[in-house]
C-alpha cells in the first residue's frame, strides 16, 4: 500500500531531477567580458579587445596568411551536446578593418567535427559587415542536412567547432566576434539562415 509519508521525499526527488535537467541545458556562453575565454585562431592572430564589443570586450581576428582563417571554440563548447539538439549556435560578427579586397566565399562558414567526421554550413552573408551582426545557426539535423541518426551521433561527441571569420582575400583584414553561445531548444526562436550551398567534408 502507498505510504503517504513518502510524498515529501518523492517531491524532493522530482525537484532534484528537474534541477539537474535545467542545469544540463544551461547555455554555453562567451561574452569576452574580461579575456578571450580560450578561443584560438588559425591562419591569423586572435587578440582580445576590452571595449567596442557588443557590448564590452570582444575578440578580433587579424588575417596574417593568404589561406583561410578561422577561430576554434574552447573545450567548454565541445563534448556531448545532445542536450542542445534543436537549439542554436549563435555569434556576432563585425568587420573591423577593410583591406579593400574581395570577400572570401568561405567567410562565415561553420564546421562541426566529431573525430574524422566534419560537416560544414555557410551561415553568413558574403558581405562586409559594417555593424555587429548576429548569426544564428540552428542545431538541427534538417539545417545541417544530416540523417537524424547521424546527427544525433555527431552531437554526442563534438570534438571541434570552427568559425571561418577570415572575411577578405589577401591579408590585414580584421573581423571582430562577440557573444558566442550555444542555446538549448526552446530558449530562443531559431530562424534558419542559409546563404550558400552546404558543403560537406570541407578541407581548410
Ligand atoms: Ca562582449
Amino acid at each position: 500500500m502507498f505510504d503517504r509519508r513518502c510524498l515529501p521525499l518523492l517531491a524532493c526527488a522530482a525537484t532534484l531531477l528537474l534541477a539537474a535537467a535545467v542545469v544540463a541545458q544551461e547555455p554555453i556562453v562567451s561574452t569576452f567580458a574580461s579575456d578571450d575565454e580560450g578561443w584560438e585562431a588559425s591562419g591569423g592572430m586572435l587578440s582580445y579587445q576590452a571595449s567596442a564589443g557588443n557590448p564590452g570586450g570582444y575578440v578580433e581576428f587579424e588575417d596574417l596568411e593568404t589561406g583561410l582563417g578561422f577561430v576554434v571554440a574552447p573545450t567548454a563548447f565541445l563534448g556531448d551536446l545532445s542536450a542542445y539538439d534543436g537549439g542554436a549556435l549563435k555569434f556576432d560578427l563585425k568587420s573591423t578593418l577593410d583591406n579593400g579586397e574581395v570577400m572570401l566565399e568561405a567567410f562565415g562558414w561553420v564546421s562541426l567535427e566529431s573525430g574524422p567526421i566534419a560537416i560544414d554550413l555557410d551561415v553568413t552573408p558574403r558581405a562586409f559587415l559594417e555593424d555587429w551582426t548576429t548569426i544564428t545557426v540552428p542545431l538541427t539535423a534538417d539545417a545541417w542536412e544530416q540523417l537524424p541518426e547521424d546527427w544525433a551521433l555527431l552531437l554526442t561527441n563534438v570534438t571541434a567547432i570552427r568559425i571561418y571569420i577570415d572575411a577578405q582575400d589577401g591579408t590585414g583584414d580584421r573581423v571582430g566576434m562577440d557573444n558566442c553561445r550555444i542555446t538549448p531548444a526552446g530558449m530562443v526562436p531559431v530562424e534558419p539562415q542559409r546563404w550558400g550551398t552546404l558543403k560537406k567534408s570541407f578541407a581548410p
